[in-house]
């Protein structure tokens, strides 16, 4: 077939489409977006600078751009039942710093899960802007339940006065208690945000907990659990004067929604991803469709199914279970470290990540556990009669780790399993891609 354009990088992308076909997703945090996603994400929309809001641009031409962006806003609101939203953030990250400036003054307390019990980065790890530029203060698991110690909140709250809590997890399977931090940020004056990136899409299916009304502010990514393209996004339900006070040309206190729009863009980003933006649009719109309640119970279903075929194996889940679509399976009893059941899995075309336990005595970069999803499997179509047999490979994967022979079989198995569940077909059958370059055979 004849090839052009530029087959360095149209090589590298068919040998990663070609990779997410073959492969068991099970990073907690990945997904499949649509086709339709795709398309919209990769078109001229990209080709426009949008500085500002719609119908408040800096730059001209952006009428049919605005049509895109307020769809977003609408449809966001409605999944989530907010009264405001800005969907421009360009990740959760960013999302999240976003509300930091908005809300916070350098120095100023924050308080956030731990990143060793399951929290994230921009919640106030030391390496990250959340940590260096704020005074942050972090509560955990209690190591026994491995669920949210929410006396330990309340404690150093009382101690610390956060002007900002932040509730919210990268790697915890339960759904949290909004209302007892809602006391408890009362009770110290302090914002109360939570950063809904990983359960999003259950929470819109209705599945889990809606932070609203308990929280000030949600931020989210879109494109874990609700299946939409990579980026962020940040909600309110009610709107209230801004805590530092800032005020308008004629003096009046701003609302937050002003400072929080204003903290997007020009506080922490440029000229948004419009394309991008589209591509959110497309994904609230599924996830307002009665098929993704189905999808995201499945997703939940699988979680939970798996998890107990794994304790059958004498596998430990913290905390002993899910809620969610995630879980953490502690290998300690089993003799292997995070880092090597992942390196592990990946030979056999099955994707984890290691990920720290509550109390975990090896480093981030070893660590005794992984952290298991079920997101983007549910996409692919697999459903409770598949699991036995993924959770089989897996054990026996870890367990003849050495054996590159069983090793091989196992993916071989894998690869072939895959088959049953087509990604993109779309692909094959476009015109464009088959000028660009013949895709592989799986
Ligand atoms: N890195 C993401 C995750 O894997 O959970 C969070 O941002």
């Amino acid at each position: 077939m004849h090839i052009q354009g530029d087959t360095a990088i149209f090589g590298a992308l068919l040998r990663e489409l070609d990779r997410q076909r073959r492969g068991l997703e099970l990073i907690a945090s990945e997904n499949f977006t649509s086709w339709q996603v795709l398309r919209v994400m990769g078109s001229w929309l990209t080709n426009k600078y949008a500085e500002g809001l719609p119908r408040k641009r800096y730059y001209g031409g952006c009428q049919h751009i605005d049509e895109v962006e307020e769809l977003a806003i609408e449809r966001v609101k409605q999944l989530f039942n907010a009264r405001w939203a800005n969907v421009q953030p360009h990740s959760g990250a960013q999302a999240n710093m976003a509300v930091m400036y908005a809300v916070l003054e350098p120095g100023d307390t924050i308080l956030g899960l731990g990143l060793p019990h399951g929290g994230h980065l921009t919640h106030g790890a030391p390496v990250n802007f959340s940590g260096r530029y704020y005074r942050a203060i972090h509560y955990g698991l209690d190591e026994e339940t491995g669920r949210i110690n929410y006396d330990q909140v309340e404690e150093l709250a009382h101690i610390h006065k956060p002007k900002l809590i932040v509730c919210g997890a990268s790697a915890y399977s339960r759904d949290w208690d909004y209302a007892r931090l809602r006391q408890i940020a009362d009770a110290v004056n302090a914002i109360l945000m939570a950063d809904i990136a990983h359960p999003a899409g259950l929470i819109a299916a209705g599945l889990l907990q809606n932070p609203f009304p308990y929280c000030h502010i949600v931020t989210s990514t879109t494109h874990k659990t609700l299946r939409g393209p990579r980026g962020g996004f940040i909600l309110m339900q009610e709107d209230f004067p801004n805590p530092r006070g800032l005020t308008t040309a004629s003096g009046k206190i701003r609302k937050m929604s002003s400072v929080l729009d204003s903290a997007v863009f020009p506080g922490v980003q440029g000229g948004p991803l419009e394309h991008v933006i589209a591509g959110k649009a497309v994904a609230f719109w599924e996830a307002l469709q009665p098929s993704f309640k189905e999808y995201a119970r499945q997703v939940i279903a699988n979680a939970q199914t798996m998890a107990r075929l794994f304790q059958e194996k004498g596998y430990t889940i913290v905390s002993g279970g899910t809620d969610t679509h995630l879980f953490l399976i502690d290998l300690r009893n089993k003799g292997i470290t995070g880092k090597e059941a992942e390196e592990t899995l990946e030979k056999v075309d099955i994707t984890v990540n290691k990920n720290m336990i509550p109390g975990d005595p090896n480093p981030p970069r070893i660590t005794s556990g992984i952290r298991i999803g079920t997101a983007a499997i549910t996409t692919r179509g697999i459903r409770q009669e598949h699991l036995p047999q993924i959770v089989e490979w897996i054990d026996e994967a870890l367990r003849y780790r050495d054996n590159d022979q069983k090793l091989r079989k196992i993916r071989e198995a894998v690869n072939q399993f895959m088959r049953q569940f087509p990604l993109y077909p779309q692909v094959e059958e476009d015109p464009w891609w088959q000028q660009a370059f013949a895709p592989p055979q799986t």
